[in-house]
């Protein structure tokens, strides 16, 4: 209880902490089950107005509050998340990126159908320490509304600027304001931007974890949302609201389990689903979106996140049989460093109240239309090999991880697509773990993994490859030429070499 009335009295200096004890984390971690209490605190949101949404995000290293403490970390602005920026279809997003930091950075947004070129959505470009970068995304009047994300994306930095506090919620909604179009009716929607971290005794976010760590891919003891430690939500009850989750870990999978209240997923990475779905039917891999139409009953009921198994890496000759040895390499405090890379905990994200005795209202049943690339016949088929793992080579142990043998390199095209193909793309998971892959520009339709086709249209842009699997996606490669990547979106992967290049071309 004391610890409680600690974070409750609202922002936990870090002197205080350390009178504590240090190890300070633990406070907000052990407070989690049956919440700190705190109200659920949602990002500042940024709408676009006349067509246009005109924002500067500055990128720096600095005090915020996270998980109800003072803590030194990256972000954009003043909070983790970023500001949510809210557009419509046809607008005009522009995005003055100002690097603070003292670091490279840039910005993606993911899942948007935008160019890939000029100020658009260039992963390649490198904004320097004090420099700053004008990107102008041109939201096509046809692109599907949804929940959308933006991240840091500079190749070799995602992961660790990711996990420190690079991230934001970017929503495409109807231009008449109502939401979005295949809403049911719900009283409200909400964001909840869900992200972990490790927190030093110091109250820094930790930088730079060891080498089992980012080979399994690093997992954070802190899990947020909004960037509080299971924050408290309250609705009413009788009524319905939308949940926009979105999975911006930078490793770990969420598998949502909601008791106390009935929800069903409506929409999945931007893309309504046909039928909904069963929330135990969705795991969410590292960059996924999940949409949530939860109809609140009297009462309180908390959202989890169940353990997942996704795996670990062993590398040729059976490496990780010395996990001991190579994860004395300096993992960081509580950074998950050995053995199984996947989630053991359960963790509740947040408790959800439905204030007063109405009885839930009825779970939404009907669906949306949406395009099915089934019937279309590809014009090829290309087969991508995911692999890596530990390797002993001249220079000494190293990690690679590869796609079709190749670490990512930015002066290579690997792939060359013809604008308007409609191409099969076959993810091969050579490797003891999961690997979730994500296109950048083109949202993929899932056909099968390992010769099962899901049960209803399923268009991603991250698709789950699971340890040995074959999956088979489709890509209308419409609209934009020019280069772009795909990747694991395990995002230490992505910076130990998962990633590729794709150059779309009119000729
Ligand atoms: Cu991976």
């Amino acid at each position: 209880m004391r610890r409680r009335s600690l974070l409750v009295g609202g922002a936990v200096g870090v002197g205080v902490a350390a009178a504590v004890g240090g190890g300070w984390w633990w406070l907000a971690r052990e407070d989690a089950p049956g919440a700190s209490g705190l109200a659920l605190s949602e990002p500042a949101v940024h709408r676009s107005v006349d067509g246009v949404l005109d924002v500067e995000l500055v990128a720096s290293e600095r005090t915020r509050t996270l998980a109800g403490a003072l803590v030194t970390c990256f972000g954009y602005g003043d909070g983790v998340p970023g500001p949510t920026l809210v557009v419509s279809p046809g607008d005009t997003l522009r995005v003055l990126l100002v690097n603070d930091l003292d670091e490279p950075t840039n910005l993606h947004v993911h899942g948007l159908h935008v160019s890939p070129t000029g100020r658009g959505d260039d992963v390649f470009v490198s904004v320097a320490p004090g420099a700053s970068h004008q990107y102008v995304y041109e939201i096509g009047t046809e692109h599907p509304t949804g929940t959308y994300w933006y991240h840091a994306h500079h190749h070799g930095r995602v992961a660790d600027q990711v996990w420190r506090g690079l991230f934001g919620g970017l929503l495409v909604v109807p231009a008449d304001g109502t939401g979005t179009s295949s809403s049911p009716e719900v009283a409200r929607e909400r964001l909840l931007v869900v992200s972990d971290v490790t927190l030093s005794a110091d109250g820094t976010a930790v930088a730079g974890v060891g080498r089992m760590a980012q080979m399994n891919g690093r997992e954070g003891e802190l899990v947020l949302v909004d960037g509080q430690s299971a924050p408290r939500l309250v609705g009413t009850s009788g009524t319905r609201e939308r949940w926009r989750v979105v999975n911006a870990c930078t490793s770990r999978y969420l598998s949502l389990a909601l008791d106390g209240h009935a929800a069903v997923v409506v929409a999945r990475d931007g893309a309504d689903l046909a039928s909904p779905s069963d929330l135990a039917d969705v795991v969410l891999a590292p960059g996924n979106r999940a949409d949530l139409v939860v109809s609140l009953t009297s009462g309180e009921g908390s959202l989890r996140a169940l353990p997942v198994d996704r795996g670990a890496m062993t590398g040729s000759g059976g490496m990780m049989g010395s996990g001991g040895m190579m994860g004395s390499g300096g993992t960081g405090p509580g950074v998950t460093g050995s053995g199984a890379a996947g989630t053991s905990e359960d963790v509740v994200l947040l408790t959800a109240l439905g204030r007063g005795s109405a009885a839930a209202p009825a779970v939404v049943t009907a669906g949306a239309d949406v395009v099915d690339l089934g019937a279309l016949t590809p014009t090829r088929t290309r087969t991508l090999t995911l692999a890596g793992g530990m390797s002993a080579g001249m220079a000494g142990m190293g990690m690679a991880f590869t796609i079709d043998g190749h670490e990512f390199s930015m002066d290579r095209v690997d792939q060359r697509v013809r604008l308007g193909e409609v191409e099969d793309w076959v993810l091969v998971n050579d490797t003891t773990m999961h690997h979730p892959f994500h296109l950048h520009v083109w949202p993929m339709q899932v056909l099968e993994t390992d010769g099962v086709a899901p049960s209803r249209v399923t268009r991603l842009d991250v698709v789950d490859v699971p340890a040995g699997a074959r999956v088979r996606v489709r890509v209308s490669f419409t609209d934009f030429p020019g280069r772009t990547v795909y990747h694991c979106h395990v995002l230490d992967h992505e910076d130990l070499g998962m990633m590729g290049t794709v150059q779309v071309t009119t000729s």
